[in-house]
This record gives C-alpha cells, sequence and structure tokens, in this order.
C-alpha cells in the first residue's frame, strides 16, 4: 500500500494496493449483472469477505434483482470478514468503440457516493470500476470519475479513496488530473 496523495481539500484520496485491505465503511464491488462473483477485483473481494457474501447476494437477486443488476447500478451487502463494514457492488459498463457509455460509469459511482450518503456512512472506496476485463479505456474512465467527484464531494462529508491496483494506474490517474487542471493538496 503506497502513501496516499489527496485531492479537493482531503476529500479524494488515491492510494495504489488491495481494496480488500482497506478499513473503510464500504468498498466498492466491480460487479457483472449475476452478482455470483467473477474474477479481478469481485473475485477478490468474494474471497477475502467468505462465503457469507456470495449468500448475501444470491438473497438480493431473490429479493431486488431477479433478472440481474443492470449496467450502472448498484446494490449494498454487509463486508462479512473484510475490514470494510460494507460492500457496494456496481455493475460497470462493458466498453464498446461506439458506443458512449460514460452515463453508465458515472452512474457506479454517483449512486454509489448517494448509497454510502443514505446510510449515514463517512469513507468509501472504489477500485477502477470497468478498466480491467470490461475494457474501460483508462484514461477516459479517470476523467469520468474525476467529474463525478468534483461534483458531488465538495457539497459532501464524505471521504472517497480511489484505490488502483497497479503504479502504472496510479501514475496514469495523476498524470489525467494534472492535465485536466486538479490540483494535489499540499500535504
Ligand atoms: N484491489 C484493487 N483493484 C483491483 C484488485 C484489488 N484486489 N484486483 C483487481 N483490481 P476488473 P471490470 C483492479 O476486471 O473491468 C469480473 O470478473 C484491476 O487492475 O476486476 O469492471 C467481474 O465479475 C482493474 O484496474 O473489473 C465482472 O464480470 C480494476 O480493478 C468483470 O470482471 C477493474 O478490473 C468486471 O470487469
Amino acid at each position: 500500500m503506497t502513501t496516499a496523495i489527496s485531492y479537493m481539500s482531503g476529500k479524494l484520496r488515491v492510494i495504489q494496493g488491495d481494496i480488500t485491505a482497506l478499513e473503510v465503511d464500504a468498498i466498492v464491488n466491480a460487479a457483472n449483472h449475476s452478482l455470483m462473483g467473477g474474477g479481478g477485483v469481485d473475485g477478490a473481494i468474494h474471497r477475502a469477505a467468505g462465503a457469507e457474501l456470495k449468500a448475501a447476494c444470491q438473497a438480493l437477486r431473490q429479493k431486488q434483482w431477479p433478472d440481474g443488476l443492470p449496467d450502472g447500478e448498484v446494490a449494498l451487502t454487509p463486508g462479512f470478514n473484510l475490514p470494510a463494514r460494507y460492500v457496494i457492488h456496481a455493475v460497470g459498463p462493458v466498453y464498446a468503440k461506439t458506443i458512449d457509455k460514460s452515463d453508465l460509469l458515472a452512474s457506479c459511482y454517483h449512486k454509489s457516493l448517494m448509497l454510502v450518503e443514505q446510510q449515514g456512512l463517512n469513507t468509501i472506496a472504489f477500485p477502477a470500476i470497468s478498466t480491467g476485463v470490461y475494457g474501460y479505456p483508462f484514461e477516459q474512465a479517470c476523467e469520468i470519475v474525476l467529474s463525478v467527484m468534483a461534483e458531488k464531494l465538495p457539497h459532501s462529508k464524505l471521504t472517497a479513496t480511489l484505490c488502483f491496483f497497479g503504479q502504472q494506474d496510479m501514475e496514469a490517474f495523476r498524470n489525467v488530473a494534472s492535465r485536466l487542471g486538479y490540483q494535489r493538496d499540499r500535504s
């Protein structure tokens, strides 16, 4: 885990590491429609949370989302064996060159922030949703994330963490933020 860098007067923290290790109120999972787990960060979260997480996701499917969780939608479960109290399962869009799905990716971030606020929570951490198996170009995804955070965080008591798995992703994020004029906080 690297030292965090911060933006937006400390409301947005950016780190490199494993999201399953974070002691925050809620971590966001880059899930799929089925909510039954998968590879990437989804697999890591299910492994670390334990079998109860899958059972909670099955219950969500039965009660609320019988046809699966749609793109851009989010759903809450406990974190079970994770240090995080809750997991927010968000389904990012599969990238397609010819269809603009930026609203669906923004929706994952926006709805996750709304959900933690509704729950009265203060801290939330996100992985880079859709930028792995789902193929969303990393820099485009960073632009979307920054715009949601800049719109939402200044008016909220939340602190959000972006948790990038690789050092290269962390560097790429810093470059995008700098290109778009987001200043790092002075430490
Ligand atoms: N902590 C933080 N970030 C991680 C971790 C981790 N432990 N593991 C991977 N990442 P992906 P998607 C990063 O593929 O593109 C799954 O099978 C990874 O480096 O996990 O939204 C689901 O079930 C990348 O930057 O999610 C879905 O079917 C980011 O997490 C599908 O993949 C997202 O990569 C979702 O694809």
